[in-house]
């Protein structure tokens, strides 16, 4: 979803149509975001299945196009031929010559081009807007507001599939829309084995309870006694692991028998336990958690995590980060503080071409008027920010 908007994004500025590869793990996930048009590309097309192989990358990235080139000492600035069809490599893994893709002097190149087939697993968009060659359009595009490009993007291209949707609103109407506030915690865990459930639940609750304050439990005495006037806050708990939603569903429910009503619900919509890759129904239901997230008031995120990163950035919304949970603790502690506000609405790209510096010491002078910061969860990783804090 990251790559997707901010493929549409590029293709809204260079004047192309986007066509997308769906696997068949991904087909059941989305309406057609257009009106009698199809935005799949077609099953017999000359090099579907084709272009995720290192002998594609090899032939068509613009990458090679440019070393070769390099090598062969040619003219750097002028191809030397007009290729029809051009692979722009953008993913995580890409090298030098790839990143060259995002220097403003490449895209002449690349408008001569009928077909672009690009391959990314990065949220590039905040990139688009260090190019000098785009920056004036995308000022056009979103003149105030930088934080919420993602989330524009995301909501006009995304309407989840009726299968999907029916789920979401299910769960929706059954378990969140009577309360009164909507807290959504991701709970992202890479290794249960490093850092055990129990030191997260504890990071979670003093996140919630302590650092933010999102949960502040009313006095049990006087909630009986005001019960009309009680707010109620339902909290979805999204995670891989059922444990999470076990341990806050009964501390709550606890909190609850004592204060006489239900002040606070906890709900989750499934726990898969593992990660499964190229299913289509893990995959829906790792959208409706998603989607549902992004309809909460509130969100705790966990960090480095794409599925976070897209829940806050269709919500609209700055979320709580957890603290990283990645550096290994002898002591096994939670970690101070157990999380902090983000700097902004906008998911993170993680790895960029780096050609660019947010020191403005090191600024060019003339260059673009910075709309980005470093990530609060990864080194090195760029966000669009409103200002700068
Ligand atoms: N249903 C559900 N699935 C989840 C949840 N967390 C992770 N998953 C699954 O794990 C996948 C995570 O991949 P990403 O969306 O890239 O999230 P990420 O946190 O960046 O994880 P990595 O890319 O694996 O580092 C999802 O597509 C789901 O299949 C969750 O809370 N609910
Ligand atoms: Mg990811």
């Amino acid at each position: 979803m990251l790559s997707i908007s901010s493929s549409f994004l590029y293709a809204l500025l260079t004047n192309r149509v986007l066509l997308v590869d769906f696997g068949p793990d991904m087909v059941d996930l989305f309406c057609e975001p257009f009106h009698n048009s199809t935005w799949f590309l077609p099953r017999d097309f000359t090099f579907k299945g084709r272009a995720n192989t290192p002998e594609f990358r090899e032939t068509y990235s613009l990458g090679k196009l440019l070393r070769r080139e390099e090598e062969e000492e040619e003219q750097k600035k002028e191809m030397p031929y007009v290729a029809s069809l051009l692979q722009l490599f953008l993913s995580y893994d890409n090298d030098d010559y790839d990143k060259l893709f995002f220097k403003s002097e490449t895209q002449p190149l690349l408008e001569k081009v009928p077909w672009l087939v690009l391959r990314s697993d990065q949220y590039f968009a905040p990139y688009l807007f260090l190019m000098p060659c785009f920056r004036a359009e995308l000022d056009r595009m979103f003149p105030d507001d930088k934080e919420t490009v993602f989330h524009h993007l995301g909501r006009y291209l995304f309407s989840p599939s009726n299968q999907v949707w029916g789920h979401i609103t299910g769960f929706y109407d059954a378990y969140l829309a009577k309360a009164d506030r909507r807290i959504g915690l991701q709970i992202r865990v890479f290794s249960l084995d490093k850092t055990p459930a129990s030191l997260i639940l504890s990071q979670v609750i003093n996140c919630i309870q302590e650092e933010s304050r999102i949960i502040i439990l009313p006095n049990a005495t006087t909630t009986s006694r005001n019960r009309t006037t009680t707010t109620t806050t339902a909290i979805l708990v999204a995670s891989l692991f059922g444990q999470f939603y076990t341990e806050l569903n009964k501390m709550y429910k606890e909190w609850n028998e004592k204060a006489g009503a239900t002040v606070v619900g906890v709900y989750r919509t499934n726990h898969e336990e593992i990660q499964v890759l190229g299913s289509s129904s893990h995959n829906m239901k790792a959208l409706v958690d998603i989607y549902l997230l992004s309809m909460c008031d509130v969100l705790v995120t966990s960090p480095r995590s794409t599925f976070g990163y897209v829940a806050h950035g269709l919500a609209g919304l700055t979320p709580w980060i957890l603290q990283s949970q990645d550096i290994e603790d002898e002591e096994q502690r939670v970690k101070e503080p157990a999380c902090r506000r983000g700097v902004s609405k906008e998911p993170c790209l993680q790895f960029h071409a780096n050609y660019y510096d947010t020191n403005p010491d090191h600024r060019e002078p003339g260059g673009p008027v910075p709309v980005i910061m470093d990530c609060e969860d990864f080194q090195y990783g760029l966000k669009l920010v409103n200002r700068r804090v």
